[in-house]
Parts: structure tokens; sequence; C-alpha cells
């Protein structure tokens, strides 16, 4: 068969488009590999892992609301455990209070950083308020809260992404061992969200994602951390 000049530049570009979209595909699965093996060894050398909070009480409008976005960075220092909390929420909220239920390798309370639009101190005896829900008995000494007014020294949703660490001595252990005991469940971080527009407050307590998800979490929160 002969094929016309029209026809042959049609053949032409209809192999080409094949072959262009061979390469992309190709292309596509070396990337993904690459941003994989670069998410492990991030995760293996970073040692910081994200974890999304979720409300566990019913108090009004918000327990289900999407725009509800609070969450925390474990990483560590020198024998030390860093805990930061963000609020990305897109409704009113301010976190308020902050619990740790159990595991054995935090020690001593070293120190609270606050930054900008947050000032929490050590707090007083009690349990996260619907704690018992969820057989959440909050280690009391370990207990911070934001201090009067709360609905502005906590961690408000608006801005430049307000934020508090808390410091801890890392007991016997490391933090990949805390890391463990935070995704078996042993360790629990829970949080007081209050100042929703329908003055409701609630409890939520940290969950542990995916691993893929903990990846993008985790490169979410270094790109949040430089920026910070
Ligand atoms: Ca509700
Ligand atoms: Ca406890
Ligand atoms: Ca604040």
């Amino acid at each position: 068969m002969v094929v016309g000049g029209k026809a042959k530049g049609l053949l032409y570009n209809v192999r080409k488009g094949l072959i262009l979209e061979e390469i992309l595909v190709r292309k596509n699965i070396k990337l993904s590999c690459l941003s994989a093996l670069v998410c492990i060894l991030f995760l293996q050398t970073s040692y910081a892992a994200i974890y999304p909070f979720e409300i566990f009480t019913d108090n009004g409008n918000f327990n289900n609301d999407p725009g509800v976005n609070v969450w925390m960075e474990v990483s560590n220092g020198d024998n030390i455990v860093e805990f930061t909390f963000y609020n990305d929420s897109t409704v009113q909220s301010t976190v308020t209070n902050i619990y740790f239920d159990d595991g054995t390798l935090i020690g001593a309370t070293l120190s609270i950083i606050n930054g900008a639009g947050t000032l929490f101190a050590e707090d007083g005896p009690n349990n996260i308020p619907g704690g018992e829900e969820i057989f959440f008995d909050a280690d009391r000494e370990f207990n911070v809260g934001a201090e009067p007014p709360p609905s502005s020294n906590g961690i408000n949703h608006i801005g430049i992404g307000e934020w508090v660490t808390i410091e801890f001595e890392l007991v016997g252990g490391t933090l990949e061992n805390v890391l463990n005991e935070l995704n078996l469940g042993t360790l629990r971080v829970g949080l007081h969200i209050q100042d929703f527009t329908d003055g409701s407050s609630e409890s939520a307590v940290n969950i542990v994602p995916e691993p893929a998800t903990m990846c993008l979490l985790a490169l979410g929160g270094l790109i949040l951390r430089k920026r910070k």
C-alpha cells in the first residue's frame, strides 16, 4: 500500500504520540519510585512524624466539620522529645489544653516553647473533657494549658500558623520508641478545642495515619517547618 504524504505524517505523529506517552509513563513510574525512596529515606533519617487529631466528643455543630484541621509533629533533640501543635483549621477554633495519656518513655517536662500568639503553661490536674469515653486518663503532671484568656493565648486557627512546642526528657528509649508507642496507641495525646462559633468545645485525640499518608504529612510538615 502506498501511503500518501498526509497519511504518512499522521502515522508518524501517532507513533510519536505513543512514544511520547510511553516516555511520560516511564518517567512517572521513575518519579513515583524516586519520591517513595526519598520519603523512606526522609522518614528514616528525620526522626519526625506528623499525627492529625480527630474529635471524639459531640457537643455541637463542629465535631464532624472537615474544616477542623489540628495536628502535631513529634521530633527529637538530644535526649529530648518534642511535640509541636498546629491549628490549620478553616473554621474558628482554638486549642486550649493539651493532655498526655501513658507511655513509658516521657520524663519530666523540660520546657514549653510558645510560638507567636500562644502562651501555654503547665496546668491543673484535670482529665481531658469526655476522656472516659475513649478510656483516656491523662497523666496529670503533663497537662499543659493556655493562660487566661485562653481564646487568645491558645493555638488560634487564624493568621500565619500559631504553634506551641512541649519538650520532654526522653527516659530509657529513643524517639523511635516514642513513635512506636504512639502508633500502638499505648501513648496518646489529647486536645481540648474551644471557641467554635456556636459556643461549643470538643475533645480530640491523635490518630495514627497510614504509612503513605504519614509520608506526605511528613513532607508537608517539613515544608511548613521551613516556612516557620
Ligand atoms: Ca454535633
Ligand atoms: Ca494515664
Ligand atoms: Ca493565640
